[in-house]
């Protein structure tokens, strides 16, 4: 039996269940730990302890409740080698990257929502009335009560506690739950909220899956008073019905099929070291990837030679290891489906400029859901593989003649959440950002993030806006005084 066991945190409390399931480990396929399943059963118990909890936590006074986030992020900060372990182990994410994005990601969520919430101020009008005397309107925040997180497994506690941080800065009790494929980072935060003495009941989380599972029964909880989804936009429409019941608000990052444009006038070094980048940081698994490349035609076939050599020199393998740069895909069926993307590509007719199949690695990685990174040209605009969203370490290019053109291509998807724009000419850039159908543009730069700027999508991409005042909004209930004078 694996030594690590990853439990439900319920009411101040660590609950076993009798059913478990297995935490793969990605980059050599064993078994890492257990974890504890919670069925709809032990999930109203989480969300009745949520709403025990509701009355206290939402009158705390916002600096109580601030600097109660501010030990949470020195916890993260204090225990950072545990989540490193737990991140690594859980995803098989490069060590580096883990250490430089998804755990220091994780305080500074709290970091930000603490100084946020202490400064966030309401709206004040000066109405006037028929008697002259006028009247004052101020508005005022409130929790919205117990608030359901569910969040996918591609950067796990980066954005679990993008959504846990606000909530609770705003006054909400939560009941929470990760990846059924990563526990590991969200379990050590339940270790880390206790240290830090949140109140029992504010933080609850539940393991399991989705469908018939801890997923699944807090969507349907009539104590549930909202939710905050992350994951594919398949699962957020089945979330979005399920919230119907109750008319409850919904918070939702989804998938995109994002584009980057790269303009003959570009940095060229930077372009290709920025689309290099944007295609396969985490292998490909991250919602802003880039997996579509226009490129302006005089220096189309130099970028794709320069992009595939680019994907030939990646250093693939053990997640541990400093010098890695790409580690294994999350699981073997997610491999699967991106390996299929692979034939299809070839059937749509791809050249396949670099990749398209699976390393040989030496040792344990064998045995890990490895994958090439892949570059394709020649796809027809039509094809799927430029339509649906594949998660994986892999793009296509695609020559364009034009501004007109360039902006034609990027909207011609049914996903909107980002593109990044390579140019010189600013103007220019500015003139796209506009016109593009997305929620980010990145220009000459990707996934360059302030935690105060509005993130979200656009078409299937999402709902709503979460980041800074965003955050705040949507956790709180906001209420209106009016005042006759
Ligand atoms: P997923 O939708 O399969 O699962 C996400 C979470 O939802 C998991 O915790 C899962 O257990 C749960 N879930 C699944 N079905 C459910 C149901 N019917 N009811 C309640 N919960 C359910 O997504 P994933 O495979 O974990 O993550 C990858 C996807 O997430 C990609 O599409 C990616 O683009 C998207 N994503 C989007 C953003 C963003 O900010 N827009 C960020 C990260 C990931
Ligand atoms: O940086 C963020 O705040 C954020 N939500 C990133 C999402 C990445 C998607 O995989």
């Amino acid at each position: 039996m694996p030594a690590i066991q990853y439990r439900n945190f319920i009411d101040g409390r660590f609950v076993e269940t009798s059913a478990q399931f297995e935490d793969i480990d990605p980059a050599t396929g064993e078994v890492r730990a257990l974890v504890h399943e919670a069925d709809a059963a032990l999930v109203e118990e989480a969300v009745a302890a949520a709403s025990q909890a509701r009355r206290g936590w939402g009158e705390t006074a916002v600096e109580d409740r601030a600097a109660m986030l501010g030990r949470i992020a020195a916890g993260i900060d204090r225990r950072a080698e545990d989540f490193l372990k737990a991140e690594v182990g859980d995803t098989g994410k490069p060590i580096a990257l883990a250490r430089s994005l998804d755990i220091p990601r994780g305080a500074a969520n709290f970091r930000v929502f603490a100084n946020l919430i202490t400064s966030a101020s309401g709206e004040v009008y000066e109405s006037p009335t028929p008697d002259g005397l006028g009247a004052l309107n101020y508005s005022i925040r409130r929790p919205l009560g117990v608030v359901g997180v569910i969040s996918p497994w591609n950067l796990p506690l980066l954005l679990f506690t993008w959504k846990v941080a606000p909530a609770l800065a705003c006054g909400n009790t939560i009941v929470a739950k990760p990846s059924e494929e990563t526990p590991g980072t969200a379990t050590l935060l339940a270790e880390v909220m206790e240290e830090a003495g949140l109140p029992a009941g504010v933080f609850n989380l539940v393991h399991g899956f989705g469908p018939g599972s801890a997923g699944e029964a807090i969507v349907a909880s009539k104590g549930v008073q909202a939710i905050t989804f992350t994951g594919e936009s398949g699962t957020g429409a089945h979330i979005m019905r399920a919230a119907a019941e109750g008319v409850r608000p919904i918070s939702f990052e989804l998938g995109g099929k994002n584009a980057a444009l790269v303009f003959a006038d570009c940095d060229f070094d930077r372009a290709v070291e920025g689309v290099a980048r944007s295609t396969f940081l985490n292998t490909g698994q991250v919602c802003l990837c880039t997996e579509r490349v226009y490129v302006q035609r005089p220096i189309f076939d130099r970028f794709a030679a320069a992009l595939a050599e680019r994907a030939r020199a990646m250093v693939i393998g053990d997640p541990w290891d400093e010098r890695t740069q790409m580690g294994p895909l999350i699981s073997r069926d997610h491999r699967d489906k991106v390996l299929s993307y692979y034939q299809l590509a070839r059937d749509e007719g791809a050249e396949v400029l670099a990749g398209g199949g699976i390393p040989v690695l030496p040792g344990k990685a064998a045995s890990g859901w490895y994958i090439e990174p892949t570059i394709w040209t020649n796809l027809p605009q039509t094809a799927r593989c430029l339509h649906e969203e594949i998660f994986g370490p892999a793009c296509a290019l695609i020559p364009f003649d034009d501004e007109d053109e360039a902006l034609e291509l990027a909207n011609d998807s049914s996903y909107g959440l980002a593109c990044s724009i390579w140019t010189s000419n600013i103007t220019r850039g500015h003139r796209m950002a506009g016109r593009i159908e997305v929620g980010l543009v990145w220009l000459n730069t990707w996934f360059l993030r302030d935690l105060r700027t509005p993130f979200g999508g656009a078409k299937l991409s999402g709902i709503g806006r979460e980041g800074g005042r965003h955050s705040l909004d949507f956790y709180s209930e906001t209420k209106n005084v009016c005042v006759k004078l």
